[in-house]
């Protein structure tokens, strides 16, 4: 297949693209200069894109610098796991959530969720329970609202007391036949979207690209966290990294010295 012509000023027909939480900036904060100078420099050399499961407001807002408009920064912009997705700025076709599971059924389960939230005994709770999405449904036991120090802390106290793991076991149990999948994939939060739209989601945008190498870069690689497929796909070249700096470090090596 031949590639696209959009990208003929890059040496290298290859597409690297980036998990954002803990991959391109720590967990829901913004992107350093090296980070920013890095990525610049490998756009030289091959075609970039972020795929994040957050929405594009929070992601624009880490990935934002110095009043830059991200969606020009990257080649490939995907939000919500490549729902929301751009190529080069311009937005591609979307795909609606609430279309695929349908109102009464919806109605349903977040009802059954905003229960389960109520009786809930855990050491504090904020606002925004159940944050509705285009392409999927975030759902937080502590609430969206958290700050950085309460989300820590609810990381620390979901590690021992699984919250959300077990929270997730219902879910999945209760409602197994609306076709769903649960993924734990930040600190407060588990996603909700329907089976297939993962982050693999992304790499069908880019199929007839001609690409003849995609990278992916994440740190939530493992069975269970949220790159998990798409770190796994055959079509990719999976990276697992532990942290920016790692992912920094691992660029350096593959494509900048
Ligand atoms: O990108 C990973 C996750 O980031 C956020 O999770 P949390 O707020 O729990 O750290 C959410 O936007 C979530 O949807 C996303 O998967």
């Amino acid at each position: 297949m031949a590639a696209s012509t959009d990208f003929a000023d890059r040496p290298l027909k290859t597409l690297c693209l980036f998990d954002v939480d803990g991959t391109l900036t720590p967990a829901r904060e913004g992107i350093s200069p090296e980070m920013n100078e890095t990525l610049r420099a490998l756009r030289k050399k091959c075609v970039v894109g972020f795929v994040g499961g957050s929405d594009l407001v929070k992601i624009v807002e880490q990935l934002k610098v110095d009043g830059s408009e991200v969606l020009d920064d990257f080649d490939y912009s995907f939000a919500e796991n490549g729902l929301m997705a751009f190529k080069l700025g311009k937005p591609l076709p979307t795909a609606s959530c609430i279309e695929y599971i349908g109102e009464e059924r919806y109605k349903k389960m977040v009802n059954f969720i905003l229960h389960y939230i109520a009786d809930l005994d855990i050491p504090i709770k904020r606002g925004t329970f159940v944050e509705f999405r285009k392409g999927m449904i975030n759902v937080s036991p502590i609430g969206r609202n958290a700050t950085i120090a309460e989300r820590k802390e609810f990381l620390k106290y979901d590690s021992e007391h699984k919250v959300r793991a077990k929270f997730v076991e219902v879910l999945r149990e209760k409602f197994a036949d609306y076709g769903l999948t649960f993924s734990i994939g930040g600190e407060i939060s588990f996603d909700v979207f329907p089976n297939g739209w993962d982050k693999t989601y992304a790499l069908g945008r880019v199929e007839n690209e001609g690409f003849t190498e995609i990278h992916f870069f994440g740190d939530k690689t493992y069975k269970g966290g949220n790159d998990y497929e798409i770190y796994s796909d055959p079509r990719t070249i999976g990276h697992a990294v532990t942290c920016p700096g790692d992912t920094i470090k691992l660029l350096k090596e593959l494509f900048l010295s």
